[in-house]
């Protein structure tokens, strides 16, 4: 309830139709490099930047690609000159990772229209006509970075978002709704490629125990310092999650029932000499950990690979527990 709560206030401040709910400020002291054909002219440019800007120029666009990385704000490129193909700078810093979201403010010349639309076709966020104005400059800028800024924090707010809406807010894993996509997922790649497919289905053993005689803080705990173990017991490509109470399912991609059941055997042998002592307790718990390993087979489904998983576990449990069965 409280999850779905969050979810929907972060909907909502998304929600870019209505009222703006980010508020973002013109930001100051905003580092901007000037691009021009030689060092005479990107000084020109420069000095009629607003005067709260730091600004770098650079008369040789070898050096502009070079410099301008994620700590250049804006980018003013002129294109007026026939001597320098300045959209090639436009290029590189629409294509570079560190520069993609980065504004650039294009000078051209009034009546050199294809110009002008060749600069926006390749993603310049505004133009300014020669000879430029000081005033019209900084109203432009001011605008694009308010945008960029804008645009930040949104990103920001949708990777939380999609961050929260896969995650168990308990152990920080990969959540079940989350798993079963993957699982689908990594199913569909294994039917197209036949790439080998396996999957672990871990159960705490007598885990209502320690919550019987230690209390729900504790069991929560441990919860969490299961997952911890998990996810340091294994690759970095593995995808682990919880996939319910006591239950975490993990998905291993391009890997054999056998290496599968090593990772296991890796994780249930971490457990069992791990020290669960609970902090403000002082309890000592004795935590062990079943596992049931399954290798999806030709024609099988996702749902039948999970029921054989599930009777690996079972055999477990009757086996004794504290085991992997395959
Ligand atoms: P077995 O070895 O057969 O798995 O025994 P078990 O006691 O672990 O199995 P059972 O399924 O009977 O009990 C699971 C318990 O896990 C019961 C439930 O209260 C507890 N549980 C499930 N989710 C949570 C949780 O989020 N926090 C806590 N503290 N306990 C949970
Ligand atoms: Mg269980
Ligand atoms: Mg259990
Ligand atoms: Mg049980």
């Amino acid at each position: 309830k409280q999850l779905t709560d969050e979810l929907r206030v972060r909907e909502r401040s998304l929600d870019t139709e209505g009222e703006p709910v980010l508020d973002v400020e013109v930001p100051s002291g905003a580092h901007i490099a000037v691009v021009a054909v030689d060092d005479r002219t990107a000084a020109r440019l420069a000095a009629k930047l607003p005067d709260d800007v730091a600004a770098q120029s650079f008369g040789d666009p070898r050096d502009a690609v070079q410099a301008i990385g994620a700590g250049v704000d804006l980018v003013v490129v002129d294109l007026t000159s026939k001597h320098f193909d300045g959209l090639r700078v436009c290029a590189r810093v629409r294509s570079d990772a560190a520069t993609r979201n980065t504004p650039i403010l294009a000078v051209v010349d009034p009546d050199a229209r294809d110009q002008m639309v060749r600069a926006l076709d390749l993603g310049v966020n505004d133009v300014v006509t020669r000879p430029v104005d000081a005033g019209e400059l900084a109203a432009r800028i001011r605008t694009q970075l308010r945008r960029a800024r804008y645009a930040d924090k949104l990103r920001d707010r949708l990777d939380e978002s999609l961050e929260l809406a896969v995650t168990d807010p308990l152990t920080g894993l990969f959540n079940r709704r989350y798993l079963a996509s993957r699982l689908d997922q990594a199913a569909e790649g294994f039917a197209r490629v036949g790439e080998p497919l396996s999957v672990i289905l871990f159960d705490l053993d007598q885990f209502k125990e320690v919550n019987d005689k230690h209390g729900h803080a504790a069991g929560d705990f441990v919860l969490k310092a299961f997952a911890d173990t998990l996810k340091s017991q294994l690759r970095a490509i593995d995808i682990a999650g919880r996939f319910g109470g006591e239950e975490f399912l993990v998905i291993l991609k391009d890997t054999a029932a056998d290496c599968a059941a090593d990772a296991a055997e890796r994780v249930r042998a971490a457990v069992a000499r791990q020290d669960f002592s609970v902090k403000a307790t002082g309890d000592t718990l004795n935590v062990t950990v079943s596992a049931g390993v399954a290798q999806m087979r030709d024609g099988e489904t996702v749902g039948q690979l999970l029921d054989r998983t599930d009777a690996a576990l079972y055999d477990a449990k009757n086996g004794g527990r504290n085991q992997i069965v395959l």
